[in-house]
């Protein structure tokens, strides 16, 4: 159980290391201890908004050219209150955060942290687990049946899905992926999105968007076009499990055979019309879709997973014909990144 905790540190710590811009964080030792605190708010007290303060803060402090030498200095960034300077102070005087060491001592912080690890276990439900006197994954297998069936697979790749997931895996995935779907129906289009497609050396989960070339609008019809693919996959014996399912969304996990570990694959289906949307979107990262729809907004259009809509007096008109990820900057007047440059 230590050793969890010690691995949830070190990929905070890492996280921390690597600042936005790509350069070195030299507040490394500052931003690792506030997202530290970030995570603790969201896990253990459930306060969104402090978790967000302090992860805005992390933010903030791992991305400056320079190394804090003071509170003060600190409080005169923004989203950074006297709180949190005062903090800065205390670690710039002492090289700890008493608060922290506190925190990393309390039961209640290192369980609720183990068990929101289990995929599928939020915070709530964490707490739950606690309180029911559940401090560690051996209690929890022995309890299984507390969980539901997400959470059950979760825990039964507890370690599997900690793993980044190195970029070849997945290119070998979606090969086997596009030829079983081949043999299926020729008119089928998947492309991996996600980290992978920024092109980053391992992925957190594999991110999949599905079309059809029969299936150019929304309609009643395609009921069953993802349900087909996620069948023929787990005949195929790609899919091992199904996490959740829906006409559109499929949540699940895959394994190649000669491989040794089982991955998060989710799959989603749109129609042509709505796919170049859905890939921009799906793509991200978070942080490019955040400034895309931003300047979106500026130019007086809403964009969102599905369409490009101009706005008029605020109201968004019909969706604008979109057949490539191109067609939207031209749209926007963005001038167009590669997958790789849109961190
Ligand atoms: P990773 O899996 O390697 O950790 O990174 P990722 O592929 O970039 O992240 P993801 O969580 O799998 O999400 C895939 C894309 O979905 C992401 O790059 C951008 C888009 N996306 C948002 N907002 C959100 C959100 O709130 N949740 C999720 N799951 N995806 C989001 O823009
Ligand atoms: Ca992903
Ligand atoms: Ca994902």
């Amino acid at each position: 159980m230590c050793t969890h905790a010690n691995t949830e540190r070190m990929s905070l710590k890492r996280k921390a290391e690597s600042s936005k811009s790509g350069g070195e964080n030299l507040n490394s030792d500052f931003s690792s201890a506030l997202l530290e605190l970030a995570e603790w708010e969201k896990n253990v007290n459930r306060n969104q908004f402090k978790s967000a303060a302090y992860r805005k803060a992390a933010t903030v402090v791992s991305g400056l050219d320079y190394r804090l030498t003071s509170g003060a200095d600190a409080a005169k960034l923004p989203g950074i209150g006297k709180k949190i300077a005062e903090k800065i102070d205390e670690m710039i005087d002492t090289g700890k955060l008493r608060k922290l060491e506190n925190i990393r001592e309390d039961d209640s912080t290192v369980a609720i942290n183990l068990l929101t690890r289990v995929s599928g276990i939020g915070p709530a439900k964490a707490r739950e687990l606690f309180d029911a006197g559940i401090t560690n994954l051996e209690q929890l297998k022995k309890q299984h049946i507390k969980l539901n069936h997400a959470q059950k697979i979760g825990l039964k790749h507890f370690e599997d899905f900690e793993l980044r997931i190195p970029r070849a895996e997945i290119t070998k995935i979606f090969n086997e992926m596009e030829k079983i779907l081949k043999k299926l129906d020729q008119d089928y289009v998947v492309t991996v999105c996600g980290s992978y497609r920024r092109e980053t050396a391992t992925s957190g989960d594999i991110d999949v968007l599905l079309t059809h070339k029969q299936f150019k609008h929304a309609d009643k019809h395609h009921g069953n076009l993802l349900h087909r693919v996620v069948d023929r996959l787990e005949k195929e014996g790609l899919i091992t499990e199904r996490i959740s399912e829906g006409e559109t969304k499929f949540m699940g996990v895959c394994k190649l055979k000669q491989y040794d570990h089982y991955r998060r694959l989710d799959i989603r289906l749109l129609p042509l019309n709505q796919y170049y949307c859905g890939i921009l979107y799906f793509t991200g990262s978070d942080v490019f879709n955040k400034k895309m729809r931003t300047w979106a907004l500026s130019k007086g259009f809403t964009l969102n997973e599905y369409s490009l809509r101009p706005l008029e007096e605020g109201v968004a008109g019909e969706p604008l014909p979109v057949s490539s990820e191109q067609d939207i900057f031209e749209y926007l007047d963005y001038p167009y990144k590669e997958p790789k440059d849109r961190a």
